[in-house]
């Protein structure tokens, strides 16, 4: 929907009768909202898997898929990246799948930033 400003026949942005005030149209845009992908520590799934899974799904160079991994050994959770939320969503389910289809129960879930 557009904002209407009045009729255009004088001064300011929004145009109509030049009334000496100024109205400022703003750019309908919206910055999408952002969720990181959070991935979770359990005591079966294979260190070098998590380690591969960082670097295939979120485009991680290995020192830092190794750090990250070894955060979430420790700590029990790590942020993988920071996407709008289809991609965090998309990447979620494509971990949990990778990982079903190689019988490890990792999992990974969403956080709004
Ligand atoms: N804790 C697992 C092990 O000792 C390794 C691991 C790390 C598992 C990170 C999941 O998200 C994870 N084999």
């Amino acid at each position: 929907m557009s904002k209407q400003n009045g009729s255009d026949n004088g001064g300011g942005q929004g145009g109509g009768p030049s009334t000496g005030l100024v109205t400022k149209t703003r750019p309908k845009t919206k910055r999408p909202s952002l969720y990181k992908v959070l991935m979770l520590n359990d005591d079966y799934t294979p260190m070098e898997f998590v380690v591969h899974v960082l670097e295939r799904y979120f485009n991680k160079a290995r020192s830092d898929a190794e750090r990250i991994m070894l955060q979430v050994h420790r700590q029990g959770v790590g942020v993988c990246g920071v996407y709008t939320y289809e991609v965090a969503e998309t990447k979620v389910a494509q971990v949990i799948d990778f990982a079903r289809r190689h019988q490890h129960p990792l999992q990974c879930t969403l956080e709004k930033e």
